[in-house]
């Protein structure tokens, strides 16, 4: 019998525990297009709150939260300033272009983050020929940038210039939770620089669906409006909104363990030959390089998941791969993965 798989593709894995499926079973619904489903009202006041903004819409996915954001508060033909590797751009299918009808104006920077005179420096005079340039999304944590958590003094300032230049602001704070666990700053610190918030409840807290937009009651009309229009309004979505409410109360405070886990695999993954560790580990994610001997990412992430402790994980450039640590990985299998791992790559050492 094969041992089952060590899963850090992604904190998206993870399933409902037992006591997240019986707050589930358990909550009141109602019929939530009609605006009548308690725990889905209950879940928005109680994230509205939490990110310190009037109101909050439930959406399923992450990418719906980025994309009613996205269309509430621009026209078509307007630019979106966006850091080049952010979520937006790569993962969601090109929504932006296609859902809203804007163009997006990519910025360079170290680990997702950039600085005021990078927005500055793209924002376009108004003109009949240019484009306007209407809204900054800012991603934090940054999965691409490794996990990178914006430092709040650099989200006041850029946030600030790009007010000054009356850019709208959206926070990509799908894993807002993971900043603020690993800065001890409140999502409400980070959120008030920004008209909108998405926030998920999927990733690292565990539930199973879900994420909300957060922001001032009429963009928050807005969004509402645009989730039906993209088919993800939902009836008794109450039974997801009590697995979100549940993580809440129970799977925040235990981030520090995934961070705590990721900093360790990187540790022991330095410390094999052949792999490198290009970006400082601030969070639960894990970005390793293979040297070419090693051959390309992809190919290596198959050998590791044919090993005899199988582990999965992604590969997100030719010889980049990310792992993901989460609720359903323990510290010992972070180290039974840093030992297959080292294994996949002929570290005999370690057997
Ligand atoms: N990210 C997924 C993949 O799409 C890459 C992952 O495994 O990390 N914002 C950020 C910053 C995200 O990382 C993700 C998901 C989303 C938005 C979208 O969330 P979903 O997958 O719920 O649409």
């Amino acid at each position: 019998m094969p041992l089952p798989p060590i899963d850090l593709r992604s904190d998206t894995v993870t399933r409902p525990t037992p006591d997240m499926l019986r707050a589930m079973a358990e909550a009141r619904v109602g019929d939530d297009v009609l605006g009548d489903d308690p725990t889905v009202i209950a879940l928005q006041e109680r994230v509205a709150a939490i990110m310190g903004k009037e109101a909050a819409c439930f959406v399923p996915s992450g990418t719906m939260a980025n994309q009613t954001a996205i269309r509430a508060l621009t026209e078509p033909g307007d630019e979106v300033i966006a850091h080049r590797d952010s979520h937006i751009i790569h993962y969601e299918t090109g929504g932006p272009a296609a859902l809203s009808g804007v163009m997006i104006r990519p910025l360079d920077g170290e680990c997702g983050l950039f600085d005021e005179a990078d927005v500055v420096a793209v924002v376009r005079p108004v003109s009949a020929h240019f484009p306007v340039s209407r809204l900054l999304v800012v991603e934090n944590t940054h999965n691409r940038g490794g996990g990178a958590v914006w430092p709040i003094d650099r989200i006041r300032r850029v946030t600030a210039e790009a007010r000054r230049h009356n850019l709208r602001l959206h926070l990509d704070g799908a894993r807002i939770w993971n900043a603020s666990a690993a800065t001890g700053i409140k999502p409400a610190e980070y959120a008030r620089h920004f008209d909108t918030v998405a926030c998920c409840f999927s990733k690292g807290l565990g539930a199973p669906v879900g994420s909300a937009v957060c922001g001032d009651r009429d963009t928050i009309a807005r969004v509402v409006r645009f989730r039906k229009m993209f088919g993800g309004a939902m009836r008794q979505a109450g039974y997801l909104a009590a697995a979100a409410l549940y993580a809440l109360d129970h799977h925040v405070e235990r981030l520090a363990e995934d961070h705590a886990n990721a900093r360790r695999l990187a540790e022991g993954l330095a410390n094999i030959p052949g792999i490198t560790v290009p970006m400082p580990v601030e969070t639960n994610m894990v970005f390793f390089d293979l040297d070419p001997r090693l051959g390309p990412a992809a190919a290596f992430c198959d050998r590791l998941a044919a090993m005899e402790r199988p582990v999965r994980v992604l590969p997100t450039g030719p010889q980049r791969i990310r792992a993901v640590c989460h609720l359903d990985v323990s510290a010992d299998a972070i180290e039974a993965a840093i030992t297959t791992i080292a294994a996949a790559a002929g570290d005999t050492s370690v057997l």
